[in-house]
């Protein structure tokens, strides 16, 4: 049943989620958080995916937490505890970014609340022009999650995360360019096109060594230079302890193109 919330599509390497509540702006209910926390368990261990591309249904991406779930009408049932629900987020971003392979967020409209940061939870996030993001949570008397107090400073810098989680303004998708919030805005007719372009290519890139990037990437929001340069050491020798690496030397050396199987 929870499978028509979030739905799966693999090719080219490339597994397609896509959050599909398209009535209530894809706002996540607890089986649509399971959905893409299943989804990102897939590819985790699936070898045939390597690379992940998120996106959602209709003309958002994401309002963040369905708060009709939160807070039910009268005579709906009692409201499910906030902790518990904001520890099945938790887990679906640490598997986002425990997941060693690529993830691209094609935010192809709205991206609010929890939505916009499970956006920004992404490794690459191409929005289209017509995106928008939004820290809404303060204008409901609640704080930033999802990791968005962990994200936004490191993306944007203290002043604009402060100013986008205190006054809940609007940010387009070119102002989130701009500020390095996001990797690239391009033309809405052009989003999806761009956007699975660059999940294709990725999947045919060294992906044990686009993971353990992504893994040096993680560890220097917390570690200081000399825990960095250890990790990178160690990390090195993995990656060049792959396949893929032998094969991009000898492509190198021979002049031609390298085919990457991502061992
Ligand atoms: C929605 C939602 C929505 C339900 C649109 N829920 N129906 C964690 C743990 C515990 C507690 C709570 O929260 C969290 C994390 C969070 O994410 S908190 C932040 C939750 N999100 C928001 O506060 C954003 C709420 N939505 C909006 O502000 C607007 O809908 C935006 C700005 C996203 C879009 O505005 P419009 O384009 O004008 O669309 P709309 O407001 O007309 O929405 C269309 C429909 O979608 C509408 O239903 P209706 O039956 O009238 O057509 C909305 O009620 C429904 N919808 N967001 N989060």
């Amino acid at each position: 049943m929870t499978e028509q919330y979030v739905l799966r599509g693999v090719s080219d390497g490339v597994l397609t989620l896509t959050m599909n509540r398209p009535e209530v702006l894809n706002s996540c209910n607890r089986p649509m958080v399971a959905a893409l926390r299943d989804g990102f368990a897939a590819a985790a261990g699936d070898d045939g995916v390597r690379a992940v591309l998120l996106t959602g249904a209709g003309r958002a991406f994401c309002a963040g937490q369905d708060l009709a779930e939160v807070v039910p009408p009268d005579g709906a049932g009692p409201a499910p505890d906030i902790g518990d629900v904001v520890g099945g987020y938790n887990a679906l971003i640490l598997a986002m970014r425990n997941l060693e392979k690529p993830v691209i967020a094609a935010v192809n409209g709205v991206a609010a609340g929890a939505g916009a940061n499970i956006a920004l939870a992404c490794d690459l996030v191409v929005a289209a022009e017509s995106a928008s993001f939004i820290q809404a949570f303060s204008k409901i008397g609640l704080i930033p999650d999802n990791g968005g107090t962990f994200f936004l400073p490191r993306l944007v810098g203290m002043a604009r995360a402060t100013s986008l989680t205190m006054l809940a303004d609007r940010v387009t998708a070119t102002q989130a360019e701009q500020m390095g919030m996001i990797y690239k805005c391009v033309p809405t007719t052009a989003l999806m096109d761009t956007a699975s372009e660059l999940a294709r290519h990725l999947a045919t890139q060294p992906t044990r060594g686009l993971g353990l990037i992504k893994r040096a990437l993680n560890a220097s929001a917390t570690n200081g230079l000399d825990e960095q340069l250890a990790l990178e050491a160690q990390l090195q020798a993995e990656a060049g302890s792959t396949a893929d690496y032998r094969e991009g030397v000898k492509a190198f050396i021979e002049k031609r193109p390298p085919v990457f199987t991502g061992h």
